[in-house]
C-alpha cells in the first residue's frame, strides 16, 4: 500500500491505479521467454528498426537474444496501394519485466521514435508487438497473448521461424506449420539488409 497524504489539498490516487503501477514494477526472478514482432513503414524504415532494437536492449531486466532477418512486407489489412511497404522483423527476448512491464516498454519505443497514433493498421515509424510471453495466453484487450493475428500473418511466422524453427504458437501449433497453411505471399527477404544484436 502507498502512504496516504494527509494533506487535504493533495488527491489521493484512485486504487486500481495505485495497484496497476505496483504491478508494473515487479520483476520476476526467472527470465522469460519473449517474442517481439517489429514493424516499419515510414522514414528510415532499417534505421528505426535498429534503434528499435538498441533501445529493447537497453531495457533493465531485458536481453536481446536473437534478431531475425529483414523482409520487405506488403502491407497487411489495408489496400496494399494506400500505404508504403514494410520492413519486419522478430526477436528473440529473455526478460524479469512481466508482461504488462514489456507492453509499457515497448509503447516507449514506439514513442521514442515519434510514432503517431491516427487510424487502426495506418502507417507508423515502428510497431512493437508482444507475439508471445511464455507460455500466457489471455483475452485482455490491452494486452492479448499471444498476439491474436500472429498465426495469420507471414510478415511474423517467417522471420520467427527463421531464428526459432522449432517454435511454437500457444493455442495454434507449430510455426513452420502455421507459415506452410499461409505461405509467403508478400513477404520478401531482404538479404541486403541486416541487424545488428547489440554487443
Ligand atoms: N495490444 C493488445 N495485445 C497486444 C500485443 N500482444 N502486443 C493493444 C502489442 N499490443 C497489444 O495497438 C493497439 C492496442 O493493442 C495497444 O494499445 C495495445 O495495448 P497499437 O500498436 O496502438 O495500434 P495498431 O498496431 O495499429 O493496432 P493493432 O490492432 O495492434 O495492429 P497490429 O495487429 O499491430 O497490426 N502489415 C505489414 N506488412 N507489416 C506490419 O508490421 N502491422 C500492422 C499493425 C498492420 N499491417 C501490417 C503490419
Ligand atoms: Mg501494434
Amino acid at each position: 500500500m502507498k502512504p496516504q497524504h494527509s494533506d487535504p489539498t493533495v488527491q489521493p490516487v484512485p486504487a486500481a491505479v495505485t495497484a496497476a503501477v505496483d504491478a508494473a514494477d515487479v520483476t520476476l526472478s526467472n527470465p522469460r521467454w519473449a517474442v517481439l514482432a517489429l514493424g516499419s513503414n515510414l522514414g528510415n524504415r532499417l534505421e528505426t528498426l535498429q534503434g528499435a532494437v538498441d533501445a529493447l536492449e537497453d531495457t533493465p531486466g531485458l536481453r536481446v537474444k536473437a534478431v531475425s532477418p529483414v523482409y520487405e512486407t506488403e502491407p497487411w489489412g489495408v489496400d496494399p496501394d494506400s500505404q508504403p511497404s514494410y520492413l519486419n522483423a522478430v526477436l528473440l527476448v529473455k526478460t524479469t519485466l512481466p508482461p504488462a512491464s514489456l507492453l509499457e516498454r515497448a509503447h516507449a519505443v514506439e514513442e521514442a521514435f515519434l510514432r503517431v497514433r491516427d487510424e487502426r493498421w495506418g502507417a507508423r515509424t515502428i510497431d512493437v508487438d508482444i507475439i508471445t510471453y511464455a507460455e500466457v495466453v489471455s483475452d485482455d484487450p490491452v494486452l492479448t497473448l499471444p498476439h491474436p493475428r500472429a498465426h495469420q500473418r507471414a510478415f511474423v511466422l517467417a522471420p520467427w521461424h527463421d531464428v526459432d524453427p522449432e517454435a511454437q504458437l500457444p493455442g495454434h501449433g507449430a510455426v513452420a506449420e502455421l507459415l506452410a497453411a499461409v505461405g509467403h505471399t508478400g513477404v520478401v527477404p531482404r538479404t541486403d539488409l541486416e541487424l545488428r544484436l547489440p554487443e
